[in-house]
C-alpha cells in the first residue's frame, strides 16, 4: 500500500534548503520517494502508511526548521 502526501512547505530560501529536506525525507523508513519544489513551496512524498504517518513527515520537516502542512 502506498499513499502520496501533498505538502506545503514554508521557509525555504535557497536551493540547498529543498535538497536538504528531500535527502532527509528520502532516508526516512517508510518513505518511497520524496521530492521538494522550492519555487512552488511544495513537497510530494510517497510513503507506506503502515510504517509512517504523515504527521511524522511533517514533524521531521519542522525539526529541520521549516514549516509544513498538508495541502488542501
Ligand atoms: Mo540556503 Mo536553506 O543557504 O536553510 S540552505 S537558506
Amino acid at each position: 500500500e502506498k499513499e502520496t502526501a501533498e505538502l506545503d512547505i514554508l521557509g525555504m530560501t535557497c536551493a540547498a534548503c529543498s535538497t536538504r529536506i528531500e535527502k532527509v525525507l528520502n532516508k526516512m523508513d517508510g518513505v518511497e520517494q520524496a521530492s521538494v519544489n522550492l519555487a512552488n513551496e511544495t513537497g510530494q512524498v510517497e510513503y507506506r502508511p503502515g510504517l509512517l504517518e504523515v504527521e511524522e513527515i511533517i514533524a521531521r520537516i519542522q525539526k529541520l526548521g521549516y514549516d509544513a502542512e498538508l495541502r488542501g
